[in-house]
């Protein structure tokens, strides 16, 4: 009698303890089917147009921080307070937090276009070996099924050499940061160029240079390497409000970071052990080595997590990969 009720009552403890929600969330069968962020190009023109309008529907939804600002502002305005010398104290950029900061900084971005936006598909990256050479004319720049392309040519300089959008869904959309400032502008754009094209941006993401950088053994260097290298090409191609710290503010950042976040992946899968590789310096400056317990902070716009919560895209907190 004793023993059978001992055993009904270790029943009942393991279908309780096996259903909690901490448990489940950290299960990776809980990610069956994750979905699959695609090339830009590679979506049809009605996809296209459901991602643009989720985004323009961001510039007209408020702050979730509490500022007088809109949802689309959030972003810029935590990735430069987080990133710089501010509230949060260098958070974002410099260490062993660069790619897992930006890994979740995009998926509360992907959350937001399909929880507030109503967005029915997954983030989308911008492939740049497919436009070594010719980064003007991608598809991304498109005036219908892209962000828009170059600042007005004829127009007046904006910030940093640059001038207003003025084609697209976002032409001359309002803008509110630039770097540390508060500065109402419209979002702006002065491509390179060509000669300058090819150093700044071509050269960072030569075949050779992404190879070498795919070669890279340690997670340190890796992800340095990715800091230094690519994840600058596409800033100091297209300048304006791409350049500086608030660089969210222009739409494509987020399909250049899914690009690097995708290397990542890449670099992480093409090893067994990488998964769960993660070192260097903790923060900025630090002499502490990184773990998988330290946080990444965002600010209100999301929850700490911690960093062991986004090496694996399918699994803990995350549920996605790429195409290729
Ligand atoms: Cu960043």
């Amino acid at each position: 009698m004793t023993i059978a009720l001992v055993a009904v009552a270790a029943r009942a403890l393991f279908y309780f303890y096996s259903s909690t929600p901490q448990e489940s969330a950290l299960s990776s069968t809980q990610c069956q089917n994750p979905s699959i962020r695609r090339e830009w190009r590679t979506l049809s023109t009605s996809e296209k147009l459901d991602y643009l309008d989720a985004v323009v529907c961001l510039t007209k939804t408020p702050s979730v921080l509490g500022l007088n600002q809109t949802l689309f502002d959030d972003f810029p305005f935590i990735h430069t307070t987080i990133g710089k010398e501010g509230k949060y104290h260098l958070e974002s950029h410099h260490s062993a937090l660069f790619l897992a900061w930006h890994r979740y900084f995009l998926h509360i971005y992907e959350a937001r276009l399909r929880d507030v936006c109503h967005y029915p598909g997954s983030l989308v990256f911008f492939d740049w070996q497919l436009n070594i050479h010719d980064l003007p004319s991608a598809p991304i720049w498109d005036p219908v099924t892209g962000f828009g392309g170059d600042g007005n040519i004829t127009g007046p300089d904006t910030v940093n050499v640059a001038r207003c959008v003025t084609d697209g869904p976002f032409a001359n959309l309002p803008v509110l940061y630039y770097s540390n400032e508060l500065k109402l502008h419209c979002l702006s754009r002065g491509f390179q160029p060509p000669v300058d094209m090819e150093r700044y941006y071509s050269a960072r993401v030569s075949v050779e240079a992404i190879d070498k950088l795919m070669a890279t053994p340690r997670y340190e260097e890796f992800n340095l390497g990715v800091e230094d290298g690519p994840h600058l090409s596409m800033p100091h191609a297209v300048l304006g409000d791409f350049l500086v710290d608030t660089a969210p503010n222009d739409p494509v950042f987020f399909l250049h970071h899914a690009q690097l976040d995708r290397l990542w992946w890449k670099w992480q899968k093409s090893s067994p052990g990488r998964l769960r590789e993660y070192n260097g310096a903790s923060a900025r400056g630090s002499k502490e080595p990184a773990s998988l317990q330290d946080q990444l902070k965002f600010g209100e716009l999301a929850a700490n997590v911690a960093v062991e919560g986004v090496m694996d895209t399918r699994d803990g907190l995350l549920c996605y990969e790429y195409a290729y």
